[in-house]
């Protein structure tokens, strides 16, 4: 039976704007308070999609969350009419306002890791949500992952769906954004590697200077027990906590992983010389790792154009290709790089770059934007819900967007509640395209 991995993209939603929320995301930092496009934002997430399934990839997507998040203000003790409530907020504490109206769903790579069948004991595909504790915004985005996962994967003679492990700064998860899998084709046994920033449980350990590390050696530990993941193929490694330091603040800034190659920056890892070893005899010379020199390419110059964080996929050819994104060409080091993987001998033969400015500037690219799925087919046949893109529904979000988003859109904008009204307007009409049925809070009153 074929084995493919699909690539979930979250769907960039209406609120989409600049905080400056995330700290240790240079990007967001460096943007926040600008002023945003949400139109152009989805459309360009869309149009990766769409890229990719010309490409012949199958491609699905996840929709994004109901925000500004009423519930979880009122949780705080705001009361009053939701347009009170806005005001409020807002007045009081803009930082509280903007996480509770953050778009950050959209990086789905954060929103659980995922294991395929092969892999393991019960032969399930197991799905851990993640907690998302480091920061407000991204944490409130945990509950309504573990909603959506358990109404697209809701068979569970094929899924196993892990809700979020505790909310706890020793278990603080990211997702597979801190996973890495090889493997020789989708559907054989894999090499599952978790990255992680830092221990937990208070052990002593170097950690980085400046900026948080978001995840925890336990908390990935805790994800592969779950997941009955074979312990001889599982492996725990640590991330360089100077490259925390200078910006990776996700695994998946710094190396990308597909089947038998491996693309890694030589400064993403403590230990690197062993764990280059170690994979090698693991995977009996049959492994392409592609390391980056410092003198080929910066750790600055990786965070700024974001090399590592090209989706790395391959063909219905068999060979690969390279989904990078439109500042590694205008990076002039990463374009370098990327040439020389080009012709270098590797199982990749194609390049694309894709514009995903908008979610560029506040830290997300192309492969924060997707979470894989490897499934066979009877697995893919067992998904409810209508989230797999044909030219239809591609063509269908696409209306859907240019009729319902704004082009232009500041934090004080996210106060009117004509806004809101539009934003329940659009996300009620997606749950019926994706045949999601209810999803979001307000649809319950
Ligand atoms: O968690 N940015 C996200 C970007 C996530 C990228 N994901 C991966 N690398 N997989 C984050 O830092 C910025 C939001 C703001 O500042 O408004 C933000 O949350």
């Amino acid at each position: 039976m074929k084995t493919s991995e699909i690539n979930f993209d979250g769907i960039i939603g209406l609120t989409h704007h600049y905080s400056g929320l995330a700290f240790g995301n240079l990007a967001s930092k460096a943007n926040a308070h600008k002023i945003s496009n949400p139109k152009a934002a989805a459309l360009q997430g869309l149009k990766k999609m769409h890229l990719l399934m010309q490409r012949g990839i199958l491609q699905a997507v996840l929709p994004p969350h109901e925000r500004p998040l009423l519930s979880f203000l009122k949780n705080l003790g705001f009361t009053g009419t939701d347009a009170k409530i806005l005001k409020a907020v807002y007045a009081l504490d803009p930082h509280l306002f903007g996480a509770a109206c953050s778009a950050s769903s959209m990086w789905v790579a954060n929103a659980a890791t995922v294991t395929p069948s092969s892999d393991s004991a019960d032969c399930r595909v197991h799905i851990t949500l993640a907690n998302l504790m480091s920061n407000l915004h991204r944490a409130l985005e945990a509950e309504t992952n573990l909603k959506i996962f358990k109404k697209i994967f809701s068979d569970e003679n094929y899924f196993k769906i892990h809700p979020p492990l505790l909310s706890q700064v020793d278990f603080s998860d990211e997702g597979a954004a801190n996973h890495n899998r090889l493997c020789q084709d989708y559907g054989s046994t894999g090499l599952n590697i978790f990255i992680y920033g830092r221990s937990g449980l208070q052990k002593k350990e170097i950690l980085p200077k400046q900026y948080p590390a978001r995840q925890t050696r336990e908390a990935s530990k805790a994800v592969a027990r779950l997941h009955q993941l074979r312990p001889e193929n599982t492996f725990f490694i640590k991330q360089n906590p100077m490259a925390i330091d200078q910006g990776v603040f996700h695994n998946d800034v710094i190396s990308v992983a597909n089947q038998n190659v491996f693309l890694f920056h030589e400064l993403a890892f403590t230990d690197m010389p062993e764990l280059v070893d170690l994979l090698k005899k693991k995977s009996q010379d049959s492994l392409y790792l592609l390391p980056v020199a410092t003198a080929d390419l910066s750790l600055q110059d990786a965070v700024k154009s974001y090399i590592f964080n090209s989706q790395l996929i391959t063909l219905d050819t068999g060979v690969m290709a390279l989904i990078a994104p439109i500042e590694s060409r205008e990076n002039k080091n990463a374009h370098q790089v990327l040439l020389k993987i080009m012709a270098g001998k590797n199982p990749i033969s194609e390049l694309h770059f894709v514009d995903c400015r908008q979610s560029m500037l506040n830290g997300g690219g192309p492969a924060c934007l997707r979470l894989r799925v490897v499934l066979t087919e009877a697995e893919q046949k067992a998904c409810s819900a209508r989230v797999f893109l044909d030219e239809a529904l591609y063509q269908r979000l696409v209306q859907w967007i240019e009729r319902h988003y704004r082009d232009r859109l500041s934090l004080g904008d996210l106060v009117d509640p004509r806004l809101l009204n539009e934003i329940y307007v659009a996300l009620d009409e997606l749950t019926q395209i994706l045949k999601l049925g209810t999803l979001y809070n307000f649809q319950k009153i």
